[in-house]
C-alpha cells in the first residue's frame, strides 16, 4: 500500500510508466519563466515576431495565435498555406485549419475554398456557432455572412506548379517538398495561458476533398492549459492514424518531456508494422506549462521556430531516420 502511494503506475495509450506523486512539485511555476513564449513549425520567424510582439503588448495567446498563423496565409511565396498554396488535383485551392484556447475550446475548418483567412474561420467556429468544425461549401458560406471577401487563392507559381505537375500527374508524397511550411504555433501568453492554431493548404495534388490532420484536434494539434501543447506537419495520414498531437501531450500530462514526447510519437509512425515512414515525413513540435520545448520529425530538413526572451530563432530538429 506504501509503495502504490508512492509510486503511481500509469497506462496510457500503450504506455506504462512509473511516475513519482510528487513529480507535479518538480515543476517550475509557470511565473518563474519568462513569458511570453512562442513556438511554430518550420522557419516562420515574422508569423512568431507578430504573435510574440502581440503578447508582449499584453494580448491573449489566442489573438497571438491567430494573428501569427495570419502572417503565413496571406503569404504568397508559402505555397503550403493560405493565398498561393499548392491546389488539389483538379486544380483547386482548399484550405484546413483549426484553433484550440485555454480552455479547451476548439474550432476547425475543412476544404475551405476562396477564404485566405481560414484561421479566422476556425475561431469564428469556435467563438460563434454551437459547434466545432464546419466543412466545404458550408464554411465558406459561413465566412461570406461573417463579412470576409471572396479571393482568388491560385496564384500564378501555385497554377504553373500545378500545370506542371499535370504532365506527369504522379502522386506521390515528396518529403519536405510538398510537405513545406504547414503552420502549427503554439504561443504561451503573459498569464501562463497556452492557445494553438495550425493552417494548411494541405498536400499538393492531393484528390479533391481530402482532408489532412490539420484541422483534426487530437491530431494536428492538441492544448491542455494545465499540461501544454503539440502540433504536427508533414504527411497527414499519417498523423491521423496515431493522433500525435493528443498523444504527446497525453504522455507529457504522465511525465515525458516535450523532447521526449514528440519522439515518442514518431516512434508510434515508423515501429508500425509495414510502415513505410522512409518515403515520408512528420514533425513534431511541444512546449510544456513549465515552457520547456521539444521538437522531432522521421527525417532531416525539419526545424522549429521559438521566440523568447527578445530571441526569434530556427531550431533544427534532431530525427529518426
Ligand atoms: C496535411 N499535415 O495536410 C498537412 C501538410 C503539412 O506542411 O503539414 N504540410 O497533411
Amino acid at each position: 500500500m506504501k509503495r502504490r502511494g508512492f509510486i503511481k503506475k500509469s497506462s496510457f495509450l500503450g504506455v506504462s510508466i512509473g511516475i513519482p506523486n510528487s513529480f507535479a512539485l518538480e515543476f517550475k511555476e509557470p511565473s518563474s519563466i519568462n513569458l511570453p513564449i512562442v513556438i511554430a513549425t518550420w522557419d516562420v520567424k515574422n508569423a512568431t515576431k507578430k504573435a510574440w510582439d502581440l503578447m508582449n503588448d499584453g494580448l491573449s495567446s489566442l489573438e497571438a495565435v491567430e494573428l501569427g498563423c495570419m502572417v503565413e496565409e496571406a503569404d504568397i511565396n508559402n505555397q503550403s498555406v493560405g493565398k498561393g498554396g499548392h491546389p488539389d488535383r483538379n486544380g483547386d485551392v482548399s484550405l484546413d485549419a483549426c484553433i484550440m484556447n485555454s480552455n479547451g475550446d476548439c474550432g476547425s475548418v475543412v476544404y475551405l475554398k476562396n477564404i485566405t483567412h481560414a484561421i479566422s474561420i476556425a475561431r469564428k467556429v469556435m467563438e460563434e456557432t454551437p459547434h466545432v468544425m464546419l466543412a466545404g461549401n458550408s464554411a465558406e458560406d459561413f465566412a461570406y455572412s461573417l463579412g470576409f471577401k471572396k479571393e482568388n487563392l491560385l496564384t500564378n507559381k501555385s497554377k504553373k506548379d500545378w500545370l506542371n505537375w499535370k504532365k506527369s500527374s504522379k502522386y506521390k508524397p515528396i518529403i519536405n517538398i510538398e510537405n513545406h511550411d504547414t503552420i502549427g504555433m503554439i504561443a504561451i501568453d503573459k498569464n501562463g495561458n497556452i492557445s494553438g492554431g495550425c493552417t494548411t493548404s494541405g498536400l499538393a495534388y492531393k484528390m479533391p476533398g481530402r482532408v489532412g490532420d490539420s484541422p483534426i484536434i487530437g491530431s494536428g494539434l492538441y492544448i491542455d492549459n494545465e499540461i501544454g501543447g503539440a502540433v504536427a506537419t508533414g504527411l497527414g495520414e499519417e498523423v491521423v492514424k496515431t493522433v500525435g498531437s493528443f498523444l504527446i501531450v497525453e504522455l507529457m500530462r504522465n511525465g515525458y518531456s516535450p523532447q521526449k514526447a514528440c519522439e515518442e510519437a514518431v516512434n508510434r509512425i515508423v515501429s508500425k508494422k509495414n510502415s513505410d515512414y522512409k518515403n515520408f515525413q512528420v514533425g513534431y513540435i511541444a512546449i510544456n506549462k513549465q515552457g520547456e520545448t521539444g521538437c522531432y520529425s522521421i527525417h532531416s530538413g525539419f526545424s522549429m521556430t521559438k521566440y523568447q526572451d527578445n530571441l526569434n530563432k530556427n531550431y533544427k530538429s534532431n530525427y529518426y531516420n
